[in-house]
């Protein structure tokens, strides 16, 4: 698999054939609809914009992923003048193409272009990203990297990221907010301009039960936190990743991984953020 939109294309010849339960491992590998996603909007419902949610920001690459929508292949989120939080994964050989990401002359983090067709906001190349040398992709864990600016993101474009003693806040039941400009429909469509889909925060034991451990990778309730709409049809999808969860005006989860987009039985898995909002505080 030598980029996620190869990956997207190859996993969907596989759907193709036969229905298939090949599992998702993080962003490169897209699951195969069990059956499920069809007529989903997966990056659901409703349209928004960065003037909105202007903490929401994009990582390009036109080399790498095609001119069209600025290069985009994942999310980001700013949590401070200088900082921007993605997943770690999106920082790997198998996303980027290169092992360190310096020999991607042309990445650049997107601020502020909902549409990813035009030429709005501004791109700025990245001075320094740490990747969570912890990040496990057997078990997708830890999946986080922080990206420092060279100059700073316009005023009040981040967004606070949640702390342990926030935990209360998004106990299971509790709406939440995915954005991103990623797939669709779980069949490669990926969105021109930024959406977003209400999602339930999911019990711990409901995660657990969906994701026990194996090629997908496994379900860790101190690092991760699961979410997905009752009946599925609303989630994050390819192209999500590193992304915002919100709740309440905080930065709760980045998307991370899942089997395939929507279903039902296999809600979306997100990092913690205050799991590794400390991590990320020594970073910035
Ligand atoms: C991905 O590959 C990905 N449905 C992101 C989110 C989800 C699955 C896969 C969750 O980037």
């Amino acid at each position: 698999m030598r980029s996620v939109f190869r990956a997207v294309l190859r996993c969907r010849v596989l759907v193709a054939g036969v229905v298939a339960v090949l599992p998702a491992l993080a962003i490169p590998m897209a699951a195969p609809a069990t059956s499920a996603s069809a007529n989903e909007v997966v990056v659901g419902g409703t349209p928004t914009t960065t003037d909105q949610e202007p903490w929401v920001v994009a990582l390009g690459s036109r080399s790498r992923f095609g001119a069209d929508r600025s290069g985009q292949f994942c999310g980001g989120v700013a949590v401070g003048p200088h900082t921007v939080v993605t997943a770690a994964h999106c920082f790997s050989t198998e996303a980027l193409g290169v092992s360190d990401w310096h020999q991607l002359t042309d990445l650049r983090l997107i601020v502020g272009r909902t549409d990813l067709t035009g030429t709005g906001g501004e791109e700025m190349p990245l001075a320094d990203v740490w990747v969570n040398p912890a990040f496990d992709p057997a078990t997708n864990a830890g999946d986080v990297a922080v990206i420092t600016l060279g100059h700073s993101l316009p005023a009040g474009a981040s967004i606070p990221m949640a702390q342990p003693s926030d935990t209360a806040d998004y106990a299971p039941g509790t709406q939440a907010e995915v954005y991103g400009w990623g797939d669709t429909t779980g069949r490669g469509d990926y969105a021109t301009s930024l959406r977003t889909a209400p999602v339930s925060i999911f019990a711990d034991t409901t995660c657990e039960k969906a994701y026990p451990g194996g090629t997908d990778g496994s379900y860790q309730a101190a690092t991760m936190l699961c979410a997905g709409a009752q009946g599925g049809g609303k989630d994050a999808c390819q192209g999500d990743s590193g992304g915002p969860l919100v709740v309440g005006g905080r930065l709760v989860g980045l998307v991370s991984w899942g089997n395939g987009c929507a279903l039902a039985e296999y809600p979306g898995v997100y990092t913690r953020v205050s799991a590794v909002a400390s991590l990320v505080a020594q970073h910035m």
